[in-house]
């Protein structure tokens, strides 16, 4: 057992001063180790992460926000009893550090290692309660040289792949750019206008994880459902139909296409075969086989797919894009009422989805509405809905009834859905189809400062995967950057080797990762980060899942998605209990930081430097603040008052304390302790309103501090501080400075329970004020204030008071009040002085907790 009251400690001046008992109690806590964790099959786990940070070298109050957070659930679930992991690390891969090289000359390498090291000290100076000994910079070879050997593994498992891809292209960063990073056709960083390229790229299977990525999220109970929404509507599980349209002959297509039986049909998918007597058109994407055999002899086709090159995906994706398209010539025939139907060659029409061709039927879909008015297409309506005019899919796919439908005329469109598609299924036109927005993760990066990609190219073997033996592939730090290429593909000391199958010269990948695989599974490594070994042991068994993780709403998608496949994956290879299907149990989003109602960011000037706020005020202050300012999952809204308020409730909670000191000696002398608490029953009837107050505000705390409403928490806190003060101050001996004895016992109990529902939130200041007025143990390992039995059940009755028989008041008296009580609150009742006055009382009948009789 630690000591915990020593007098070299002795901080119990007038003064509270954060600047002199912060960085003491911080060097306790790292003497002592006191967050390190240590497996204990005895003892539940609480594995507790934050989204680990990107080293860019500056601490904001974003990151301040989210470490905070996560302190507090895992200092809190400490107090429940548990054995808690909460580890840190860095974020280390990623392309700022190459502009930084560009910029400043200095190696990518060297700028993250220097970042890291200027971030750790104000992390630290939070007081956040990690476990250094774990921490985890995914640039390093230790680190990076398992996801080299899981690519490998994958490999095996044919859930890598190699394949030519049509990419974002950045020409000014000279790397290709996932959709999301592509805002208004133009590079997020660079402001470049995008193009599109087809280059050969390493992928992740991920779409053969899609149906569980999908079904798993039900299980998913404690997540944020915006979350997962938006999760089930990025994999886009939609089933359908593809329909096939019999091409006509006659077409202006040459001969050879004519017969090929690639122009004999096309495909279409559709998730509303209900509408298909509303076809007026059928359109392709300009990628299509088909488009490209009308382009053969047709200039203006050539031009409208070349047009369409230079235009990126992630802009072809957009519903908003301008609506265009070309008449490819050929026509199909309506698969029921064989009518022709002209096939255009659109823009709207996505290459890389369904069949990269669809049915168009404008009365029931919007885009191909815009598209048909544009051209001056046929609108045929199908569908009458039952309420409102139909106009678009938006009003519910199914909701209405058959017309112009031929013999399907009259059906609802649910059972004029099956009708048609078992009709066509039957003729052989149709078959049923599952497709999915998801697409495989292109995880191919052409820059330098990522972990190397562990294949060689051989001219004779193709791509061979590095053998197990010779990983990882180290990345050269020392390296000097000339212009944004990465410096990778010039070094031949890094690419020149020989094959290892037949030995002979071949050359290195020389693409890196994307440095989303990183953040995929570091959650899992936090449980064996040094283990030189193997990717995971059995520590995982143990601390996986992660039992809360906390981060920016801006990760829901990607980064939370990809770590659910990779869950998956290490499950599949029995790297994890295969119990679990999922990698994180429970899910916090934190909300933005805003500062005059903006997003704070460097390009505004209007960013906060949380390092300065803790030289001024403390961190404890700073961490009171921006959990009191807003509920977790809000937006933030700075304020320097706010700041100010919360530095003085902590001013106030000291001078209590030292107001109080006679604490110390009464908790050192007290028979009662938190492991043996006092009986509450020593608190006389009148102090019992105090203490059912306390109880009310714990029960309340524990509640909210459940739910994570940590600003309510505060609310509660000084509420108990005005409580403990209004009974310090109801009872005080007008000739000590001592409140009596009962008063003692209340705020003994109050005061030890707003440290305890402090303690999480702000540390520091609870834990010295714990060890200083002698409670027993340390604040950290406290363990939480329990409500006591009775604590909160009706305390009072209302008695019926009457007199002779009749009722003349109502009296409330303690549970506890004994019969002398009870009697002597009545006749002093006002009321009944005046009935009684200057008779005498024969005798009191008493209905035990109802009713007092005097009779006169
Ligand atoms: C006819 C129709 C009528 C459609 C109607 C919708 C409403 P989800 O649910 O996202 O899977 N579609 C199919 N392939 C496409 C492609 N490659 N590019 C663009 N759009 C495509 O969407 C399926 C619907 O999206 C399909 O159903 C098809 O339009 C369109 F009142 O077919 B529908
Ligand atoms: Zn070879």
């Amino acid at each position: 057992m630690l000591r915990l009251y020593s007098s070299h400690l002795n901080f119990m001046k007038k003064e509270y001063q954060p600047e002199v008992l912060e960085p003491a109690v911080q060097k306790f806590w790292q003497a002592h180790q006191c967050f390190k964790a240590t497996e204990d099959p005895n003892k539940e786990k609480f594995y507790c992460l934050s989204m680990f940070p990107y080293p860019s070298g500056h601490l904001h109050v974003g990151h301040v926000r989210n470490y905070v957070l996560g302190d507090v659930i895992a200092r809190y679930q400490r107090m429940l009893g548990k054995n808690v992991l909460h580890p840190i690390g860095w974020d280390a891969f990623g392309l700022p550090a190459e502009n930084a090289a560009l910029k400043h000359g200095v190696a990518p390498a060297e700028w993250t290692y220097a970042n890291i090291d200027h971030m750790r000290t104000p992390l630290k100076q939070l007081g956040l309660g990690f476990d250094w000994s774990r921490e985890i910079t995914t640039c390093k070879p230790d680190y990076y040289r398992w996801e080299q050997w899981l690519f490998v593994q994958l490999l095996k498992k044919g859930l890598v792949y190699k394949k030519n891809s049509a990419v974002n292209w950045d020409p000014v960063d000279h790397t290709v750019l996932a959709n999301e990073q592509v805002i208004d056709g133009r590079g997020w960083r660079s402001g470049a206008l995008i193009e599109r390229r087809e280059i050969p790229q390493w992928f992740f299977k991920i779409t053969a994880y899609a149906d569980e990525l999908v079904d798993d999220l039900d299980a998913l109970t404690e997540w944020p459902e915006e979350v997962k929404t938006m999760q089930r509507h990025w994999i886009g599980r939609s089933s359908g139909l593809t329909i096939q349209f019999k091409i006509d002959k006659n077409c202006a297509l040459n001969d050879n296409a004519a017969e090929s039986s690639v122009v004999q049909s096309i495909d279409v998918f559709t998730t509303r075969p209900d509408t298909l007597f509303g076809v007026t058109f059928l359109a392709i994407s300009p990628q299509h086989t088909l488009a490209r055999y009308a382009a053969e002899h047709n200039i203006q086709i050539q031009k409208f797919i070349a047009s369409y090159q230079q235009v990126s995906v992630a802009e072809a994706a957009t519903a908003t894009l301008e609506k265009q398209g070309i008449d490819s010539g050929l026509t199909a025939r309506h698969p029921i009422t064989h009518e022709p139907l002209a096939i255009w060659i659109a823009n709207f029409v996505k290459s890389d989805y369904g069949c990269g061709a669809i049915m168009g039927v404008p009365a029931h879909d919007a885009r191909d509405f815009d598209f048909a008015k544009k051209y001056q297409l046929a609108v045929r309506t199908v569908i009458q809905a039952l309420e409102k005019e139909p106009t678009d899919d938006t009003q519910g796919p199914l909701g209405g009834q058959l017309i112009n439908s031929g013999v399907f005329t009259g059906l609802s469109s649910a059972q004029a859905a099956m009708a048609i598609t078992e009709l066509l299924i039957k003729n052989g036109l149709a078959c049923k189809k599952i497709h999915y927005r998801l697409r495989d993760w292109g995880v191919s990066r052409q820059r330098y400062w990522g972990s190397p990609i562990p294949i060689i190219n051989c001219d004779h073997c193709g791509a061979v995967p590095v053998p197990e033996k010779d990983l990882p592939v180290i990345l050269p730090e020392a390296i000097h950057f000339t212009g944004t290429h990465s410096p990778l593909k010039t070094m031949p000391e890094f690419y020149q080797t020989t094959c290892p199958q037949c030995h002979q010269p071949a050359t290195r990948e020389t693409d890196t990762l994307d440095t989303f695989v990183e953040s995929s599974w570091y959650y899992a490594r936090f449980a064996c980060p040094t283990q030189a070994k193997a990717m995971l042991d059995n520590r995982a068994h143990y601390w996986l899942p992660v039992d809360h993780y906390i981060g920016g709403i801006e990760h829901a998608i990607l980064h939370l998605l990809y770590a659910r496949f990779f869950h998956k994956v290490l499950r599949d290879l029995d790297l994890i209990d295969s119990k679990h299907n999922e990698p994180f149990t429970r899910l916090l989003t934190q909300g933005m930081v805003l500062k005059d109602g903006t997003k704070m960011s460097k390009s505004k000037g209007n960013t906060v430097d949380p390092k300065q706020l803790m030289n001024i005020y403390g961190s404890d202050t700073l961490r009171l603040f921006v959990l009191f300012a807003a509920p977790p999952e809000q937006s933030l809204e700075w304020s320097n008052s706010g700041v100010e308020g919360a530095h003085r409730f902590l001013k106030r909670l000291w001078t209590f304390a030292y107001m109080n000191v006679w604490l110390r000696e009464f908790n050192q002398n007290a028979t009662s302790n938190l492991e043996n608490p006092f009986d509450d029953t020593h608190i006389p009837t009148k102090q019992q309103a105090f203490r059912r107050e306390i109880y009310k505000i714990l029960q309340l705390a524990k509640h909210d501090y459940e739910r994570q409403q940590f600003n309510t928490v505060i609310a509660s806190s000084m509420k108990l501080l005005n409580l403990l003060s209004t009974a310090e101050h109801s009872n005080m001996n007008s000739t000590s400075a001592t409140p009596n004895l009962a008063i003692q016992y209340i705020i003994q109990l109050g005061f030890s329970m707003l440290l305890r529902l402090l303690a999480p939130i702000v540390p520091h200041i609870t834990h010295v004020l714990w060890q200083e007025l002698a409670f027993t143990g340390l604040i950290l390992d406290a363990h939480w204030p329990t409500l006591a039995a009775d604590a909160l059940t009706i305390e009072e009755i209302t008695w019926v008071v009457q007199v002779n028989g009749k009722l003349r008041a109502h009296l409330s008296l303690a549970t506890t009040a004994d019969e002398e009580a009870i009697k002597t609150a009545a006749l002093n009742n006002a009321i009944i002085k005046r009935y009684t006055e200057n008779q005498a009382i024969k005798k009191m009948i008493i209905v035990p907790k109802k009713l007092i009789n005097i009779v006169l």
